[in-house]
């Protein structure tokens, strides 16, 4: 059976001549209009970006490579003894398109295990950044400092011929994902004081050395947890705010360490991947506030309260969604087997009976309905990890497979910089006054 590597090798001639009758046959085709409006405001809808891995439909959510979130739960391969799907093999399905085996599976474990050693120096760097520094701050430093040792930085220093850049992206990559639970795990320990780091097991998938890594290693249902936590929020297509920029950055030939980390402050915003900690800031508080059972009445009135101080109900409202999100209800679904009568997953589910109501009363969310946030730190929560401000640096382990996806396609195909036009108030006034 081929490697991931092997494989990708087979798959990059085809795939360039598809592009190339792709482009050849629709090239000239238009998406329709662009208004002054998207301009202005953020660039909703605007169809902007190729990305390979996923597609986001409004109503459906998510699909990676054609296959919704129930059918990869059915369709990847599973570790012995487990029921949800290995992001190894979510991984896979994005860079290749197929659903590889659990043989390719397991090479995915023992080789991301094999890589998963930092420098010393960026141990360091960790152990030096003060625990107020947020978590996500301390990784993305991190990140920045693993392209010390990149090899598409050595190769293009070198020379390398165009053709071959997918190479040493592909080499760093793999790098950057097998490294990701070791600083991860080296902040969570500093930040919160729980001691030394213990070592990789080379025979444990990459969740099991990560939930280790955090101290839940010998929780079953935590690493079950932490396998669908990385397979479920580890692509969004590519328009949202990390995706996005891994891609931009990644234009301009940056190598993937820095361009991830660029992508890591991106999701360090409250709009963005953030969110997963200001909800359970949010439904602290709201307990604090109301209690631990308190009634839809008292709900109501404390989510009023969040929309008339002008701040967002967080975990509500996306930019494309416009539906229940299905990352959203695969947790629900993991948390109604493992942790039905857990209180705070019992006022997760009594704000989604509410919230979208008032949402859609107070008239302003395009979307009443939950995201991925609403919904992961209430099972973080429930297992000890209750950490809130580590909560996003979880989402970046995961959003690392399908930014380093698209990078390596990215070099693949040659994609170009990017360099979209933008214009002034003044120029747009001046071009369309009298038309
Ligand atoms: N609570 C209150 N107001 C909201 C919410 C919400 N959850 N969602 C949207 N709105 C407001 C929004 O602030 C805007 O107000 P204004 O006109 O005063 O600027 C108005 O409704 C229209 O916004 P939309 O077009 O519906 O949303 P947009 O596409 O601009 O933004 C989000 C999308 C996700 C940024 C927005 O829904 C939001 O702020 N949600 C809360 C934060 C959150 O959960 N973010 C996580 C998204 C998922 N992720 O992981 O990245
Ligand atoms: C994501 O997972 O990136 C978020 O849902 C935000 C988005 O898709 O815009």
């Amino acid at each position: 059976q081929p490697t991931l590597k092997e494989r990708l090798a087979e798959l990059i001639p085809p795939t360039l001549e598809r592009v190339k009758a792709v482009r050849a046959e629709h090239g000239k085709k238009s998406f329709g209009p662009v208004i002054v409006d998207q301009l202005y405001g953020g660039m909703r809808g605007l169809p902007a970006l190729i990305w390979e891995g996923s597609v986001l439909d409004p109503d459906e959510g998510i699909r990676f490579r054609g296959k919704t979130i129930p059918e990869i739960q059915a369709a990847l391969p599973k570790a012995p003894g487990g029921s949800e799907p290995l992001p190894e093999g979510l991984f896979w399905l994005l860079v290749t398109g197929e659903i590889p085996t659990a043989e390719q599976v397991a090479g995915l474990s023992a080789e991301w295990a094999a890589r998963a050693a930092i420098p010393e120096f960026v141990e360091e760097l960790i152990d030096r950044c003060p625990p107020t520094l947020h978590p996500m701050s301390q990784f993305s430093l991190a990140v920045t400092a693993l392209n010390h040792d990149s090899a598409f930085a050595k190769a293009y220093a070198q020379g390398i011929n165009k053709k071959e850049y997918w190479g040493p992206t592909f080499e760093d990559s793999m790098d950057l994902i097998a490294k990701l639970p070791t600083i991860a795990g080296r902040i969570y320990r500093n930040v919160y004081g729980k001691g030394k780091l213990p070592a990789i097991d080379l025979q444990k998938d990459y969740s099991h050395n990560l939930a280790n890594l955090l101290g839940f290693g010998e929780n079953h249902a935590f690493v079950e947890l932490m396998r669908l936590y990385l397979t479920i929020h580890s692509d969004h297509e590519g328009g949202n705010v990390s995706a996005h920029t891994g891609k931009l950055v990644g234009s301009a030939l940056s190598d993937p360490f820095i361009s991830y980390s660029a992508a890591l402050n991106g999701l360090a915003g409250p709009l963005h991947g953030l969110a997963n900690q200001e909800v359970l800031v949010w439904l602290t508080k709201m307990q604090a506030k109301i209690g631990t059972d308190a009634t839809d009445e008292a709900v109501k009135e404390y989510v009023w309260a969040t929309l008339k101080g002008g701040q967002v109900v967080p975990g509500y409202g996306h930019a494309v969604l416009r539906k229940t999100d299905p990352r959203y209800i695969a947790q629900r679904e993991f948390a109604l087997k493992h942790l039905p009568d857990d209180k705070l997953f019992k006022l997760v589910a009594q704000v989604y009976k509410l919230v979208p109501d008032i949402l859609l009363e107070a008239g302003k969310a395009k979307n009443p309905w939950p995201n991925v946030d609403a919904h992961s730190g209430v099972l973080l929560t429930h297992y000890g990890l209750d950490q809130m401000g580590y909560y996003t640096v979880l989402f970046g382990v995961s959003r690392a497979f399908g930014v380093t996806a698209q990078l390596i396609w990215d070099r693949a195909l040659g994609a170009p910089l990017e360099r979209p036009k933008s214009y002034s108030t003044e120029a747009i006034d001046k071009m369309f006054k009298n038309k």
